[in-house]
């Protein structure tokens, strides 16, 4: 049997998380909003597969989120991994497309 592997998005809302999901799974069940409120509340999954593999991506309410405390955050994006309990095979860091120019010019690179 082959073994899925789960995948695992974060990012700041807004940043391209459910627009991410929507393209590798092939639907438009992950909400996409051009708001700087999170659409995706706790976290949802979906299923692809890709050269003979099952992978399952995890799609997560968004760092940043304007409703939501930083410890609720981190909660809802654990609660996500912990509903795997296969565990996490990659973790996807979405960033807006500038942010790593403005950190660079921050970190005087
Ligand atoms: N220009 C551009 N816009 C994007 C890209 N990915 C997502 N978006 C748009 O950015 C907004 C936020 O995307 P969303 O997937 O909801 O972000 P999330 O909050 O991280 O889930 C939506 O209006 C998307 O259509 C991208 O690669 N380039
Ligand atoms: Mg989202």
């Amino acid at each position: 049997m082959i073994k899925a592997r789960n995948i695992l998005l974060i990012g700041r809302t807004g940043s391209g998380k459910s627009t991410l999901a929507n393209v590798l799974v092939g639907t438009d069940k992950f909400k996409e909003s051009s708001d700087s409120v999170s659409e995706t509340k706790d976290f949802k999954k979906g299923t692809f597969s890709w050269k003979g593999i099952n992978y399952c991506v995890i799609d997560t309410v968004g760092i940043g989120d304007t409703k939501l405390t930083k410890r609720d955050i981190l909660y809802k994006m654990a609660q996500g991994v912990v509903s795997l309990k296969e565990g996490i095979n990659q973790v996807f860091l979405c960033l807006e497309e500038n942010l790593l120019a403005k950190k660079l010019k921050f970190l005087n690179c």
